[in-house]
């Protein structure tokens, strides 16, 4: 196939589906692979398909998880084994691929394909659905992709459609108008409600619904932020006793979640929650993230974050996010001892931080600037999650007016500066990746970029000054101010 540059494709499924049975027949001619697979949340459960598949058709298998595949990492992938799939990545580095290892692997992936001089690099055996006029951002992950070839290989393999599902949402494909999984993630789910594995319903979108004890689930809500409850354990407390919710089960003393209130209860406090995105005037869309469809599994257990989807995504990313990838392969392989306690003792840990970083703040106090709100955490709050935490201030800490920037410490003497906006300020013309990416080009030292909403950048600490005023400037040349 020649894919090239802007190249509008017709839709076909079909050639999708056909392209995936023939890659399933020619593994099936083939023993001893490397599964390669990407870090992320979607990353792992495409590993954890792509073995289990093999592992089911006899086959010997061995697997290598990668935050980023490059060129380096070739040579301990061939020491691992003969034949070579790459799930979750690889069209994106078809150039190299190509160059080691001629036609000879494998790749599932749905990013977007290197292309040299406009082409892409002549692959046997990748298939992606960008290939073929499907989308890959918004109606198949990595795991769908991985997936399917697994019903190809078997049809046995229904199974793992739970999680095709996880991944979809680890990638946050659901992120649209009606805030439910479309196109081939659709047909996922279908194959997992049809065999009784998965069920569907509209409710309360808001994280932590199953596992997290009522006070956390609305004070670390972020999508959306919730008006003076989001980072207030106080207001979040009072606010619920004014409903009369209780916050523990009378006789067990066992903390309750959004998931363990009756129906009227739950009724009660999702339009307490519209009232008060109503009356903070909170955007008609931003409000409509509030509910959406919610995806639960039926053979975990009601009370484990891993029963609903969006939880089972955010495990899987507090595992790779502190390095346990090993942990997270485990429970999507199906660990719920060892590996799964060691995931939640991870998202525990997780959540903690977040709540020590955001009293930190809060004692320390946000400065103003005229075009950017401003913290410097120094070594307090770990790099990794001073910018969940700045987007976290938002409704309660800092008005909607502004992006903020976070500064941490790293222990090598660097600045590790992180940016948030909210979708709001986008629509106004804020772009923090690209300011950061302008800044990384003029100031030594500065490496930096991301997206509009969120981004990060490294600064050497003698730069640091130079690079607050330049972002000072250019905000305000984004926003108009
Ligand atoms: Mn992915």
């Amino acid at each position: 196939m020649n894919y090239s540059l802007n190249q509008e494709l017709v839709r076909n499924e079909e050639g999708f589906f056909s392209s995936i049975k023939e890659l399933a027949s020619e593994v099936r001619k083939r023993d001893d692979f490397v599964v390669i697979f990407h870090h992320d949340a979607d990353g792992s459960a495409s590993g954890a398909i792509a073995i289990k598949a093999l592992e089911r058709e006899g086959k010997k298998v061995s697997w290598l998880c990668l935050k980023q595949l490059y060129k380096e990492n070739i040579p301990q992938i061939k020491e691992l084994g003969e034949n070579y799939l790459f799930v979750d990545f690889g069209s994106g580095q078809l150039d190299y691929l190509v160059e080691d290892f001629g036609e000879d692997f494998f790749v599932l992936d749905h990013h977007q394909p290197v292309l040299i001089d406009g082409v892409m690099p002549k692959a046997k055996w990748q298939v992606n659905p960008l290939l073929f006029g499907i989308n890959g951002g918004t109606e198949i992950s990595g795991s769908g992709v991985t997936f399917f070839f697994a019903l190809a290989l078997n049809e046995n393999n229904f199974d793992l459609s739970v999680l095709g599902i996880v991944g979809a949402l680890g990638d946050m494909q659901d992120s649209n108008s009606e805030c439910s999984l479309i196109g081939l993630n659709r047909k996922i789910l279908n194959i997992g409600v049809e065999h009784k594995l998965i069920d569907v319903k509209k409710d309360l979108r808001l994280y932590g619904r199953v596992s997290r004890p009522l006070v956390s689930f609305l004070t670390f809500s972020t999508s959306p932020t919730l008006p003076g409850l989001t980072a207030s354990e106080d207001n979040v407390k009072a606010f619920l006793t004014q409903l009369g919710i209780p916050l523990k089960d009378p006789f067990t003393e066992k903390w309750l979640t959004y998931n363990d209130l009756p129906f009227e209860k739950q009724r009660e406090l999702t339009s307490a929650l519209l009232v008060l995105l109503l009356e903070n005037n909170t955007p008609e869309w931003k409000i409509k993230e509030l509910i959406g469809e919610v995806y639960t599994f039926r053979k975990e257990n009601s009370s484990s974050p891993l029963y609903d989807g969006k939880e089972f995504a955010t495990m899987l990313n507090a595992c790779s996010r502190n390095k346990h990838s090993k942990v997270a392969l485990s429970v999507c392989m199906g660990d719920r001892n060892e590996g799964y306690s060691k995931a939640i003792a991870l998202m525990d840990a997780h959540r903690e931080n977040l709540r020590r970083g955001i009293e930190f703040v809060k004692q320390k106090g946000v400065e103003e600037k005229k075009s950017f709100y401003f913290f410097d955490a120094g070594n307090a709050i770990d790099e990794s999650i001073v910018g969940v935490i700045a987007g976290m201030l938002y409704g309660s800490v800092i008005q909607e007016n502004k992006p903020i920037i976070a500064l941490a410490h790293n222990t090598d003497g660097s600045i590790k500066a992180s940016g948030r906006g909210t979708s709001d300020l986008v629509r106004r013309g804020l772009n923090i990746g690209g300011a950061l990416k302008e800044i990384s080009q003029v100031v030594e030292g500065v490496e930096g970029g991301g997206h509009k909403i969120a981004a990060g950048m490294k600064i050497p600490l003698e730069e640091l000054d130079n690079v607050l005023s330049l972002l000072e400037e250019k905000f305000i040349e984004q926003l108009g101010l």
